[in-house]
Protein backbone atom coordinates (compact mmCIF):
# COMPACT_ATOMS: atom_id res chain seq x y z
CA UNK A 1 0.00 0.00 0.00
CA UNK A 2 1.18 3.30 -0.96
CA UNK A 3 0.30 6.49 1.73
CA UNK A 4 0.78 9.77 1.58
CA UNK A 5 3.60 11.39 3.41
CA UNK A 6 2.95 12.44 6.84
CA UNK A 7 5.91 11.31 6.78
CA UNK A 8 7.57 14.20 5.37
CA UNK A 9 7.54 15.70 8.89
CA UNK A 10 9.65 12.87 9.99
CA UNK A 11 12.23 14.14 7.34
CA UNK A 12 12.29 17.87 7.92
CA UNK A 13 13.21 17.91 11.21
CA UNK A 14 15.84 16.83 13.39
CA UNK A 15 15.07 13.39 13.29
CA UNK A 16 16.84 10.88 15.91
CA UNK A 17 18.14 7.89 13.85
CA UNK A 18 18.29 4.34 15.57
CA UNK A 19 20.58 1.65 13.77
CA UNK A 20 19.65 -1.79 14.26
CA UNK A 21 15.73 -0.22 14.69
CA UNK A 22 14.36 -3.70 14.02
CA UNK A 23 16.32 -5.42 17.30
CA UNK A 24 15.17 -6.28 20.38
CA UNK A 25 16.41 -3.03 22.06
CA UNK A 26 15.42 -1.12 18.80
CA UNK A 27 11.86 -1.92 19.48
CA UNK A 28 12.00 -0.60 23.05
CA UNK A 29 13.73 2.45 22.30
CA UNK A 30 11.32 3.75 19.29
CA UNK A 31 8.48 3.21 21.62
CA UNK A 32 10.02 5.46 24.18
CA UNK A 33 11.27 8.00 21.71
CA UNK A 34 7.66 8.12 19.58
CA UNK A 35 5.90 8.52 22.64
CA UNK A 36 8.36 11.38 23.69
CA UNK A 37 6.82 12.77 20.62
CA UNK A 38 10.44 12.70 19.07
CA UNK A 39 10.74 12.25 15.16
CA UNK A 40 12.42 9.02 14.74
CA UNK A 41 14.17 7.29 11.99
CA UNK A 42 15.42 3.53 11.64
CA UNK A 43 17.66 1.79 9.80
CA UNK A 44 17.99 -1.86 9.56
CA UNK A 45 19.63 -3.97 7.09
CA UNK A 46 17.64 -5.69 4.23
CA UNK A 47 17.08 -9.46 3.13
CA UNK A 48 14.63 -10.45 5.57
CA UNK A 49 10.92 -9.95 5.27
CA UNK A 50 9.94 -6.80 7.67
CA UNK A 51 7.67 -7.63 10.70
CA UNK A 52 4.23 -6.83 10.37
CA UNK A 53 3.76 -5.86 13.83
CA UNK A 54 6.58 -4.66 16.34
CA UNK A 55 5.21 -4.08 19.31
CA UNK A 56 2.58 -1.64 19.32
CA UNK A 57 3.70 -0.35 16.25
CA UNK A 58 2.17 -2.01 12.83
CA UNK A 59 3.56 -1.50 9.05
CA UNK A 60 1.78 0.82 7.02
CA UNK A 61 3.77 0.30 3.69
CA UNK A 62 5.83 1.67 1.76
CA UNK A 63 5.85 5.98 1.39
CA UNK A 64 5.27 7.47 -1.41
CA UNK A 65 7.97 9.93 -3.08
CA UNK A 66 10.61 8.59 -0.52
CA UNK A 67 12.42 6.29 -2.00
CA UNK A 68 13.73 3.27 0.33
CA UNK A 69 11.07 4.30 2.81
CA UNK A 70 8.90 2.31 5.07
CA UNK A 71 6.53 3.38 7.90
CA UNK A 72 5.46 1.90 11.30
CA UNK A 73 2.63 3.24 12.98
CA UNK A 74 1.28 3.21 16.64
CA UNK A 75 -0.89 4.56 18.94
CA UNK A 76 1.82 6.87 20.09
CA UNK A 77 3.08 8.14 16.92
CA UNK A 78 5.11 6.24 13.76
CA UNK A 79 8.47 6.17 12.90
CA UNK A 80 9.88 5.70 9.29
CA UNK A 81 12.13 2.67 8.45
CA UNK A 82 14.99 2.39 6.11
CA UNK A 83 16.81 -1.04 4.91
CA UNK A 84 20.58 -0.23 4.93
CA UNK A 85 22.92 -2.49 5.48
CA UNK A 86 25.55 -0.86 7.45
CA UNK A 87 28.52 -2.51 5.61
CA UNK A 88 26.86 -0.71 2.05
CA UNK A 89 29.42 2.43 3.28
CA UNK A 90 28.65 4.70 -0.01
CA UNK A 91 25.16 3.34 0.60
CA UNK A 92 24.82 4.48 4.37
CA UNK A 93 26.81 8.00 3.43
CA UNK A 94 23.78 8.96 1.34
CA UNK A 95 21.25 7.98 3.73
CA UNK A 96 22.77 9.99 6.44
CA UNK A 97 23.28 13.23 4.32
CA UNK A 98 19.55 13.35 3.43
CA UNK A 99 18.90 12.58 7.10
CA UNK A 100 20.98 14.52 8.81
CA UNK A 101 19.95 13.66 12.42
CA UNK A 102 20.44 14.98 15.76
CA UNK A 103 21.00 12.04 17.66
CA UNK A 104 22.13 8.64 16.48
CA UNK A 105 22.00 5.90 18.85
CA UNK A 106 23.92 3.06 17.51
CA UNK A 107 22.52 -0.38 18.37
CA UNK A 108 22.58 -2.03 15.24
CA UNK A 109 25.23 -5.29 15.80
CA UNK A 110 25.42 -9.05 15.72
CA UNK A 111 24.67 -8.49 19.44
CA UNK A 112 25.05 -12.65 20.37
CA UNK A 113 28.17 -13.70 22.32
CA UNK A 114 27.46 -17.27 21.66
CA UNK A 115 26.54 -16.34 18.24
CA UNK A 116 30.17 -15.13 17.99
CA UNK A 117 32.06 -18.48 18.41
CA UNK A 118 30.55 -20.11 15.25
CA UNK A 119 30.61 -16.53 13.19
CA UNK A 120 33.44 -14.53 14.33
CA UNK A 121 34.81 -12.79 11.13
CA UNK A 122 30.77 -11.69 10.46
CA UNK A 123 30.35 -10.44 14.09
CA UNK A 124 33.92 -8.11 13.49
CA UNK A 125 32.76 -6.98 9.65
CA UNK A 126 29.26 -5.75 11.63
CA UNK A 127 30.15 -4.37 14.92
CA UNK A 128 34.04 -3.14 13.68
CA UNK A 129 33.30 -2.19 10.14
CA UNK A 130 29.75 -1.37 10.64
CA UNK A 131 30.78 1.38 13.41
CA UNK A 132 33.48 2.73 10.80
CA UNK A 133 31.07 3.10 8.21
CA UNK A 134 28.77 4.69 10.51
CA UNK A 135 31.21 7.27 11.93
CA UNK A 136 32.91 7.81 8.48
CA UNK A 137 29.54 8.49 7.46
CA UNK A 138 28.73 11.14 9.98
CA UNK A 139 31.84 12.84 9.76
CA UNK A 140 31.52 13.74 6.07
CA UNK A 141 28.45 15.96 6.93
CA UNK A 142 29.54 19.81 8.13
CA UNK A 143 30.79 19.56 12.08
CA UNK A 144 28.22 22.04 13.13
CA UNK A 145 25.80 19.51 12.15
CA UNK A 146 27.12 16.61 13.76
CA UNK A 147 25.14 14.31 16.01
CA UNK A 148 25.71 13.00 19.14
CA UNK A 149 26.50 9.54 19.08
CA UNK A 150 25.60 6.22 21.95
CA UNK A 151 27.65 3.88 20.50
CA UNK A 152 26.51 0.48 22.13
CA UNK A 153 29.03 -1.80 23.61
CA UNK A 154 28.85 -4.54 26.19
CA UNK A 155 30.39 -5.82 29.61
CA UNK A 156 31.74 -8.64 27.74
CA UNK A 157 34.29 -6.74 26.73
CA UNK A 158 35.64 -6.57 30.75
CA UNK A 159 35.74 -10.62 30.68
CA UNK A 160 36.43 -12.51 34.06
CA UNK A 161 38.02 -9.64 36.31
CA UNK A 162 38.42 -12.13 39.29
CA UNK A 163 36.54 -11.28 42.57
CA UNK A 164 38.77 -8.44 44.58
CA UNK A 165 37.78 -6.82 40.83
CA UNK A 166 33.90 -6.29 41.30
CA UNK A 167 32.19 -4.60 40.81
CA UNK A 168 33.26 -3.66 37.70
CA UNK A 169 34.08 0.33 36.99
CA UNK A 170 34.70 1.58 33.32
CA UNK A 171 38.91 1.78 34.28
CA UNK A 172 38.75 -2.33 34.63
CA UNK A 173 41.60 -3.86 32.16
CA UNK A 174 39.83 -5.32 29.38
CA UNK A 175 40.09 -9.19 28.84
CA UNK A 176 37.56 -10.13 26.22
CA UNK A 177 37.01 -13.99 25.99
CA UNK A 178 34.57 -13.89 22.98
CA UNK A 179 35.08 -12.78 19.38
CA UNK A 180 32.24 -10.91 20.34
CA UNK A 181 34.01 -9.20 23.34
CA UNK A 182 36.65 -8.15 21.39
CA UNK A 183 34.82 -7.09 18.49
CA UNK A 184 33.35 -4.47 20.85
CA UNK A 185 36.06 -3.66 22.65
CA UNK A 186 37.25 -2.37 19.32
CA UNK A 187 33.57 -0.53 18.35
CA UNK A 188 34.68 1.46 21.76
CA UNK A 189 38.47 2.18 21.10
CA UNK A 190 37.26 3.40 17.56
CA UNK A 191 34.27 5.80 19.37
CA UNK A 192 37.57 7.27 21.93
CA UNK A 193 39.73 7.47 18.58
CA UNK A 194 37.21 9.63 16.66
CA UNK A 195 36.59 11.54 19.51
CA UNK A 196 40.29 12.18 19.93
CA UNK A 197 41.20 12.61 16.45
CA UNK A 198 37.94 14.32 14.97
CA UNK A 199 35.98 15.55 18.36
CA UNK A 200 32.67 13.94 16.60
CA UNK A 201 30.61 13.51 20.09
CA UNK A 202 30.26 10.10 20.74
CA UNK A 203 29.33 8.69 24.23
CA UNK A 204 30.08 4.86 24.49
CA UNK A 205 28.12 2.42 27.14
CA UNK A 206 29.33 -0.69 28.07
CA UNK A 207 25.73 -2.23 28.59
CA UNK A 208 25.70 -5.62 30.87
CA UNK A 209 22.84 -8.13 30.63
CA UNK A 210 19.42 -6.94 29.66
CA UNK A 211 16.23 -9.11 28.76
CA UNK A 212 12.40 -7.87 28.62
CA UNK A 213 9.90 -8.82 26.25
CA UNK A 214 10.51 -9.60 22.59
CA UNK A 215 13.91 -10.80 23.07
CA UNK A 216 15.64 -13.43 20.65
CA UNK A 217 15.69 -16.62 21.99
CA UNK A 218 19.07 -17.15 21.16
CA UNK A 219 19.33 -15.88 24.81
CA UNK A 220 18.64 -17.39 27.58
CA UNK A 221 15.72 -16.51 29.58
CA UNK A 222 14.10 -15.67 26.61
CA UNK A 223 14.56 -19.36 25.35
CA UNK A 224 13.49 -20.64 28.83
CA UNK A 225 10.50 -18.74 28.98
CA UNK A 226 9.36 -20.15 25.11
CA UNK A 227 10.11 -24.09 26.31
CA UNK A 228 7.83 -22.90 29.39
CA UNK A 229 4.96 -21.45 27.47
CA UNK A 230 5.03 -24.29 25.24
CA UNK A 231 5.02 -26.99 27.52
CA UNK A 232 1.82 -24.84 28.96
CA UNK A 233 0.36 -24.86 25.83
CA UNK A 234 0.69 -28.24 25.04
CA UNK A 235 2.93 -27.66 22.12
CA UNK A 236 5.77 -28.72 23.93
CA UNK A 237 7.53 -31.11 26.52
CA UNK A 238 7.82 -30.29 29.89
CA UNK A 239 10.84 -30.99 30.04
CA UNK A 240 12.98 -28.06 29.24
CA UNK A 241 16.95 -27.87 28.08
CA UNK A 242 19.35 -25.30 29.25
CA UNK A 243 22.91 -24.41 28.92
CA UNK A 244 25.49 -23.09 31.98
CA UNK A 245 23.53 -21.93 34.72
CA UNK A 246 26.00 -21.51 37.21
CA UNK A 247 27.62 -17.68 35.85
CA UNK A 248 26.20 -14.59 37.57
CA UNK A 249 24.76 -11.85 35.45
CA UNK A 250 24.05 -8.15 36.38
CA UNK A 251 20.85 -7.80 34.84
CA UNK A 252 18.62 -5.41 33.53
CA UNK A 253 15.12 -5.22 31.61
CA UNK A 254 15.57 -3.35 28.62
CA UNK A 255 13.01 -0.87 29.41
CA UNK A 256 15.75 0.82 32.12
CA UNK A 257 18.57 -0.38 29.38
CA UNK A 258 16.53 2.58 27.45
CA UNK A 259 16.01 4.77 30.34
CA UNK A 260 19.65 4.97 30.72
CA UNK A 261 20.95 5.35 26.79
CA UNK A 262 18.27 8.53 26.35
CA UNK A 263 19.48 9.74 29.88
CA UNK A 264 22.66 9.70 28.86
CA UNK A 265 21.92 11.00 25.30
CA UNK A 266 21.03 14.40 27.34
CA UNK A 267 22.98 14.51 30.25
CA UNK A 268 26.38 11.89 28.95
CA UNK A 269 29.36 13.92 28.23
CA UNK A 270 31.14 12.67 24.94
CA UNK A 271 34.29 10.74 25.25
CA UNK A 272 33.73 8.83 28.11
CA UNK A 273 32.40 5.30 28.63
CA UNK A 274 29.45 4.53 31.39
CA UNK A 275 28.60 1.06 32.48
CA UNK A 276 25.19 0.74 32.16
CA UNK A 277 23.71 -2.16 34.56
CA UNK A 278 22.21 -2.69 38.09
CA UNK A 279 24.94 -3.17 40.87
CA UNK A 280 23.56 -6.32 41.65
CA UNK A 281 24.21 -10.31 39.95
CA UNK A 282 22.51 -13.45 40.08
CA UNK A 283 22.98 -16.93 38.62
CA UNK A 284 20.87 -17.77 35.51
CA UNK A 285 19.65 -20.45 37.90
CA UNK A 286 17.89 -17.96 40.03
CA UNK A 287 16.10 -16.31 36.95
CA UNK A 288 15.24 -20.06 35.83
CA UNK A 289 13.65 -20.88 38.94
CA UNK A 290 11.70 -17.60 38.98
CA UNK A 291 10.35 -18.35 35.74
CA UNK A 292 9.57 -22.05 36.69
CA UNK A 293 7.59 -20.53 39.83
CA UNK A 294 5.43 -18.58 37.28
CA UNK A 295 4.45 -21.78 34.99
CA UNK A 296 1.27 -23.18 34.95
CA UNK A 297 2.21 -26.52 34.34
CA UNK A 298 5.05 -28.67 35.97
CA UNK A 299 8.40 -28.25 34.47
CA UNK A 300 11.38 -30.23 34.56
CA UNK A 301 15.12 -29.08 33.77
CA UNK A 302 17.70 -31.06 31.42
CA UNK A 303 21.33 -29.66 30.66
CA UNK A 304 21.88 -29.76 27.20
CA UNK A 305 26.08 -29.19 26.63
CA UNK A 306 25.43 -27.76 23.15
CA UNK A 307 23.94 -24.92 25.03
CA UNK A 308 27.04 -23.99 26.63
CA UNK A 309 30.03 -21.60 25.39
CA UNK A 310 33.51 -22.88 24.60
CA UNK A 311 34.69 -20.02 27.33
CA UNK A 312 32.07 -18.24 29.41
CA UNK A 313 32.75 -15.72 32.21
CA UNK A 314 31.46 -17.15 36.12
CA UNK A 315 30.49 -13.68 36.96
CA UNK A 316 29.84 -10.00 35.71
CA UNK A 317 28.66 -7.07 37.80
CA UNK A 318 29.17 -4.00 37.57
CA UNK A 319 29.36 -0.82 39.12
CA UNK A 320 26.82 1.71 37.96
CA UNK A 321 27.96 4.79 39.82
CA UNK A 322 29.42 6.95 36.99
CA UNK A 323 26.08 6.58 35.20
CA UNK A 324 24.06 7.69 38.05
CA UNK A 325 25.40 10.53 39.35
CA UNK A 326 26.02 12.25 35.80
CA UNK A 327 22.12 11.37 34.91
CA UNK A 328 20.55 10.87 38.44
CA UNK A 329 18.87 7.08 36.52
CA UNK A 330 18.07 4.64 38.45
CA UNK A 331 16.60 0.83 37.69
CA UNK A 332 12.54 1.16 38.22
CA UNK A 333 11.54 -2.58 37.06
CA UNK A 334 12.46 -5.83 39.69
CA UNK A 335 14.04 -9.06 38.04
CA UNK A 336 10.54 -10.75 38.86
CA UNK A 337 8.33 -8.52 36.96
CA UNK A 338 10.91 -8.27 34.12
CA UNK A 339 10.55 -12.16 33.55
CA UNK A 340 6.69 -12.41 34.43
CA UNK A 341 6.82 -9.94 31.21
CA UNK A 342 9.13 -12.56 29.37
CA UNK A 343 6.73 -14.75 29.72
CA UNK A 344 3.97 -13.48 28.88
CA UNK A 345 5.18 -12.34 25.79
CA UNK A 346 6.12 -16.23 24.90
CA UNK A 347 2.84 -17.28 26.19
CA UNK A 348 1.23 -14.83 23.41
CA UNK A 349 2.80 -16.84 20.63
CA UNK A 350 1.17 -19.78 21.91
CA UNK A 351 -2.25 -18.46 22.38
O1 LIG B 1 21.06 -9.51 12.07
P1 LIG B 1 19.66 -9.04 11.85
O2 LIG B 1 19.14 -9.30 10.46
O3 LIG B 1 18.73 -9.53 12.93
O4 LIG B 1 19.68 -7.40 11.97
C1 LIG B 1 20.24 -6.81 13.11
C2 LIG B 1 20.77 -5.42 12.79
N1 LIG B 1 21.99 -5.48 11.97
C3 LIG B 1 22.29 -4.60 11.01
N2 LIG B 1 21.68 -3.49 10.57
C4 LIG B 1 22.24 -2.81 9.54
N3 LIG B 1 23.38 -3.21 8.94
C5 LIG B 1 24.04 -4.32 9.35
N4 LIG B 1 25.16 -4.71 8.72
C6 LIG B 1 23.50 -5.07 10.42
N5 LIG B 1 23.85 -6.21 11.06
C7 LIG B 1 22.95 -6.45 12.01
O5 LIG B 1 21.02 -4.87 14.09
C8 LIG B 1 19.24 -6.49 14.21
O6 LIG B 1 17.99 -6.08 13.69
C9 LIG B 1 19.93 -5.30 14.94
C10 LIG B 1 20.51 -5.73 16.28
O7 LIG B 1 19.46 -6.18 17.07
P2 LIG B 1 19.61 -7.36 18.12
O8 LIG B 1 20.44 -8.45 17.55
O9 LIG B 1 18.25 -7.70 18.60
O10 LIG B 1 20.47 -6.70 19.28
P3 LIG B 1 19.95 -5.94 20.58
O11 LIG B 1 19.72 -6.92 21.66
O12 LIG B 1 18.85 -5.02 20.21
O13 LIG B 1 21.25 -5.14 20.98
C11 LIG B 1 21.45 -3.76 20.68
C12 LIG B 1 22.89 -3.39 20.99
C13 LIG B 1 23.91 -4.21 20.19
O14 LIG B 1 24.96 -3.34 19.80
C14 LIG B 1 24.41 -5.24 21.15
O15 LIG B 1 25.71 -5.69 20.84
C15 LIG B 1 24.36 -4.46 22.47
O16 LIG B 1 23.17 -3.68 22.36
O17 LIG B 1 24.24 -5.31 23.58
Amino acid sequence: MLIQPEADVILSGPCNLVTGALGFVGRHLLRSLVAAGIPCVGIDRPGRDLPPRLGLFVLDGQVEGIEGAVRYVGPLGDFLLFRQDLLDGPGLSALIDRLRPVMVYHLAAQSSAGASFADPSGTFTTNVTGTVNLYEAIRALPDVEWPIILSVGSAEEYGPQGDPGLPIGEDAPLRPISPYGVSKVAQTLLSQQYVTSWQLPIIAVRSFSHTGPGQDTRFAFPAFARQIAAAEAGSGPSQILVGDLTARRDFLDVRDVVDAYRSLMKEGRPGEVYNVCSGTADTIQQGLDTLIRCATTKISVRKDPELCRPSDIPILLGDNSKLVADTGWSPQYEMKQTLEDVLAASREEFS
